[in-house]
C-alpha cells in the first residue's frame, strides 16, 4: 500500500500538532531518521546527540536505564534538541490503566510530560488509556505513538490486535500522532507517522529476539516513514559516520516513491 503523498503534504492533513510538526521537520532537515540513544551514562547520550544532531529528525530515550541520570541531563538534551533541530521521543510504552498512566506520565523522577515531545503507549489495557494522557499532552502540543506491530521475534502485535491498534489512532487523532510499526497496511492513514525500529545494515538480529531489516526494505519495501536505529548506529567506532550512511539510505529511499 503506497502513500503518494510527500510529508510537507502530509504536514498538512496531520491533526496532532507534534505529527504536523515532525512531517514539516523531516521536510525541511531531509532526513527520516530517527536515533535510538540506549546508553547508561548521560554524558555519553548528550555526546552522541551531539555528534549525530544535525543527521537525525527524533532522538529516542529510554530515560530508566541512565545510572546517572538527575534533571540537569534534561536541560542539556533539550539545548542540544534545539541547536541541532531533532525532536525527543522517550520510548516509555506505557500500558497500565488511565489513571495509573497519567502519574507514570506527569510525575515521579522523570515528569515526563514536562519534556518528551512523543511518547510510546500499548494499547493492551484499551483505548480509554488515553484519557490518562489528556492533560499532559497538552504542556507542549505532544503525541503519543501507538505499538500497532513489534520487531522482536514472537511478538503478539499482530493481526486483529494490530487493527485494533490502527483502530484506536484513526479515532483518537488529537492525542495520537503515529505509530510504531513494520510495514504500511491500508488502514493507517497518511495523517499518522509510521516509525519503525528493527533497522541495522549488518545484522539480521541479536541474541534475544530482535529482528533487523535495512533501511531501503523498510521505507521503500514496506512504505513507512521513518527508521529507529540504535546499536547500528551508537555501538559503531564512527558514530556520525554511520549516521550519515543511514540518513542517505532512507532518505533516498523516501525520494525514490512515486508521489502525485
Ligand atoms: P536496536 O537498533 O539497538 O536494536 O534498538 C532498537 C530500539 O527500538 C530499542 O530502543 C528498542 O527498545 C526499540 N524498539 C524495538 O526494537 N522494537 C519495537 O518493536 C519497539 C521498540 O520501541
Amino acid at each position: 500500500v503506497a502513500s503518494n503523498k510527500r510529508f510537507e503534504e502530509r504536514a498538512k492533513i496531520a491533526v496532532n500538532p507534534m505529527a504536523t510538526k515532525l512531517f514539516n521537520l523531516m521536510a525541511s532537515k531531509k532526513t527520516n531518521l530517527a536515533v535510538a540513544a540506549d546508553l547508561t551514562n548521560k554524558q555519553e547520550i548528550l555526546n552522541l546527540a551531539e555528534s549525530i544532531g544535525s543527521e537525525i529528525c527524533v532522538l529516542k530515550t529510554h530515560i530508566d536505564i541512565i545510572e546517572d541520570y538527575d534533571q540537569t541531563f534534561i536541560s542539556a538534551l533539550e539545548a542540544i534538541a534545539s541547536k541541532h533541530n531533532f525532536l525527543i521521543f522517550e520510548d516509555r510504552k506505557f500500558a497500565d490503566i488511565g489513571n495509573t498512566v497519567k502519574y507514570q506520565f506527569e510525575n515521579g523522577v522523570y515528569q515526563i510530560s514536562k519534556w518528551a515531545h512523543m511518547v510510546t503507549v500499548h494499547g493492551v489495557a484499551g483505548s480509554a488509556i488515553i484519557e490518562g494522557f489528556k492533560d499532559g499532552l497538552k504542556q507542549n502540543g505532544s503525541g503519543l505513538l501507538l505499538l500497532a506491530q513489534m520487531s522482536s521475534k514472537g511478538s503478539m502485535c499482530v493481526g486483529e490486535y494490530t487493527n485494533q491498534m490502527i483502530e484506536m489512532a484513526n479515532n483518537n487523532k488529537e492525542q495520537v500522532m503515529g505509530l510504531i510499526c513494520q510495514e504500511r497496511l491500508q488502514s493507517m492513514t497518511d495523517n499518522l507517522v509510521l516509525m519503525t525500529p528493527g533497522v541495522q545494515f549488518n545484522s539480521t538480529g541479536d541474541k534475544m529476539g530482535q529482528q533487523y531489516n535495512t533501511p531501503e526494505y523498510i521505507i521503500k519495501e514496506k512504505n513507512t516513514d521513518i527508521i529507529i536505529v540504535g546499536r547500528g548506529i551508537y555501538q559503531n567506532s564512527q558514530p556520525k559516520t554511520e549516521a550519515i550512511k543511514y540518513r542517505a539510505a532512507s532518505w533516498n529511499a523516501y525520494e525514490s516513491k512515486n508521489f502525485n
